[in-house]
C-alpha cells in the first residue's frame, strides 16, 4: 500500500456537502482505505478571478491503485459530483476539484499526471489541510509541509465550522 494525499476544494453548490460527498466516494474506492481527514478550511480564492471563498480539505489514503488509476478515479468522482469542465474557466469557480497531491515519495512527470501537484508548495489552501494530517509529510523535492507552510501567505484562511 502507498500513502497518497488528495486535496479537495469547492466554492459553489453547497461546498460542505460536496466535500462530504467526495470523502464518502473516496472511502469506497477499491483497494483503498481512507486513513485521515483534515479539518475543513475556508480560504480566499487564489488566482486571477474574483470569486467566492473556497472550502478546502485533504485526506490521506492507503492505496494499492497505481497513480494513473487513482487520478482517473478522482476525475470520475468530480464528474459524478456534476463538475462540467467544458463550462468552466481555469481557476474559476467550481463544484468540486480533487487533486492528487502526493503519491508516496514518488515524483511523476507524465502527460496529464504531475505529482507532487505542481502548485502545491505555493498554496496555503493545500498546505494547511495537509498539515492537519501530518506537518512532517515530505513533499519530494520541496521539503516538509511545515517548512513550506512557513513560506506561504495564510492570510484569511480559517478553519470552518458548520453553523449550529
Ligand atoms: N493533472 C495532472 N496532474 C494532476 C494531479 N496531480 N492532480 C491533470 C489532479 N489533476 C492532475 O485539472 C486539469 C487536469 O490536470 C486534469 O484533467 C488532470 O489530467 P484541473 O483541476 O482542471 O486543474 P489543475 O491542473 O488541477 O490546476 P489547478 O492549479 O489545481 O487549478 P484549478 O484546479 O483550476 O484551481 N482557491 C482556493 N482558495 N482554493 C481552491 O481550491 N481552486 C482553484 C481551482 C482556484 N483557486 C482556488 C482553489
Ligand atoms: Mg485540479
Amino acid at each position: 500500500m502507498i500513502r497518497a494525499c488528495v486535496g479537495l476544494g469547492s466554492n459553489r453548490d453547497d461546498p460542505p456537502a460536496r466535500i462530504d460527498q467526495a470523502c464518502a466516494a473516496l472511502e469506497v474506492l477499491p483497494q483503498t482505505r481512507l486513513r485521515a481527514r483534515s479539518r475543513l478550511w475556508r480560504t480566499p480564492a487564489w488566482g486571477p478571478l474574483p470569486q467566492a471563498d473556497y472550502l478546502n480539505a485533504a485526506v490521506a489514503l492507503d492505496t494499492a491503485l497505481a497513480p494513473r488509476a487513482l487520478l482517473d478515479a478522482l476525475l470520475a468522482i468530480e464528474r459524478e459530483a456534476g463538475r462540467d469542465r467544458a463550462r468552466e474557466q481555469r481557476w474559476g469557480p467550481r463544484r468540486l476539484d480533487l487533486d492528487l497531491l502526493l503519491y508516496g515519495g514518488q515524483r511523476l512527470e507524465e502527460p496529464g499526471l504531475n505529482v507532487p501537484h505542481p502548485r502545491l508548495a505555493e498554496r496555503a489552501f493545500v498546505l494547511l489541510p495537509l498539515a492537519d494530517i501530518d506537518p512532517s509529510l515530505l513533499v519530494p523535492g520541496a521539503g516538509t509541509v511545515a517548512e513550506l507552510l512557513g513560506r506561504v501567505d495564510c492570510a484569511g484562511c480559517v478553519p470552518w465550522v458548520a453553523p449550529a
